[in-house]
């Protein structure tokens, strides 16, 4: 199998881009989907499943990747219900299956997904971008909660469930005994029981990078670097267990060298978000366009770590700036149509001619 370029959609009635404006992307071939209305813990239902299939094939795609299934906050923390939700994720493994979903990209961050304390930073040309200002995550996460849901003005964002938000007190508190090892160990639980039945469907689980890849408000965060990613694939040493690659992610810190994570460890990659970042000296960060010298993370050299490996997994550009008409209001920030399309382009480019280059083609 070749690579294939996917396109995050959040669902019909749920994204201004539809099926129909992603049609138009050259060379996408899978929509990285989501059943956005469910809460982590609850499982997928087939009849749900297949509502969305009807959708995505109408356009000619499929729908092999899953971005993302949430882990219950009761897993991370390892309480004795986690039992109960590990059921229904094997279940919504189950269901998924028969539809031809091939990886389920997920995280394992305590309480908070992705984060960034400005989601319309001017860029300087116009466009905005996400941006991280470093001296703002210190020490109040409701303000940063708030900020971030008032700015995705209703739009829904996984792991930012308005629900889960209301009860961040008591969701600290109950991750107040969970260090480091135990996150660890209580992330080893749930794996081995979901890699039997990965083996049964076929289905590859693909963890997504800790984004930030640091702790933030005295919360452990495991996948941060080179090291941390080779003790969990060796934790669970299984071809199942596998990454979602998040570059962006990863080179949030600028010592992680993620062409080199690249190419030692290709075979167990599932899943490539691709993304660039410019840092500045005193630890922040802004989202840049996809083009290598717009950022600091080595896009060609990324690129290139895929292609040399024979990459087969799925590629999706991540997040974009929000750039021409996509203001605060009318576009989920980071997931605008413009740039996401025009980074497809860009690595499209790239790839055409290493495999020109090769003879592949
Ligand atoms: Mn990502």
């Amino acid at each position: 199998m070749p690579m294939q370029m996917g396109f995050r959609w959040y669902g019909e009635g749920n994204d201004k881009i539809s099926l129909q404006d992603i049609r138009q992307i050259p060379g996408v071939s899978t929509i990285v989907w989501a059943l956005h209305n469910k809460m982590p813990g609850e499982i997928w239902e087939p009849e749900e499943i297949e509502e969305v299939r009807k959708q995505i094939e109408a356009y000619g795609f499929n729908m092999d990747v899953v971005e993302s299934v949430n882990v219950h906050d009761d897993i991370k923390i390892g309480l004795p219900t986690r039992d109960r939700y590990i059921d229904n994720y094997i279940q919504t493994i189950r269901n998924l299956a028969p539809f031809g979903v091939k990886v389920i990209c997920y995280n394992f961050m305590p309480v908070f997904d992705w984060t960034r304390t400005d989601l319309f930073h001017p860029v300087g040309d116009g466009s905005t971008a996400l941006f991280y200002q470093a001296d703002l995550i210190q020490d109040d996460p409701k303000a940063m909660a708030d900020y971030i849901l008032k700015n995705l003005n209703g739009l829904t964002f996984p792991g930012w469930e308005p629900e889960r938000m209301a009860r961040l007190d008591e969701l600290f508190a109950a991750y107040k005994d969970v260090t480091r090892e135990k996150l660890w160990e209580n992330f080893r639980y749930f794996l081995e029981r979901l890699m039997p039945v990965c083996h049964e469907c076929d289905i590859k689980m693909a963890v997504h990078m800790d984004d930030p890849p640091w702790d933030i408000f005295g919360l452990p965060r495991l996948l941060v670097d080179e090291e941390s990613i080779a003790r969990f694939l060796s934790m669970v040493d299984d071809p199942c267990n596998c990454l979602t690659l998040c570059s962006g992610s990863l080179n949030a810190n600028p010592k992680n060298n993620v062409a080199e994570i690249v190419r030692k460890h290709c075979d167990r990659i599932a899943f490539a978000h691709i993304r660039n970042v410019r840092h500045f000296p005193n630890g922040d960060f802004c989202e840049a366009s996809h083009r290598d010298c717009d950022g600091d993370t080595g896009i060609l050299e990324i690129l290139r770590a895929y292609h040399d490996n024979g990459f087969e997994g799925y590629i999706r550009p991540d997040h974009g700036r929000q750039l021409w008409t996509e203001t605060p209001g009318n576009v989920r920030p980071g997931y605008g149509l413009y740039d996401r399309a025009m980074g497809i382009m860009y690595m499209l480019g790239a790839w055409d001619l290493m495999d020109r280059l090769d003879g592949r083609k």
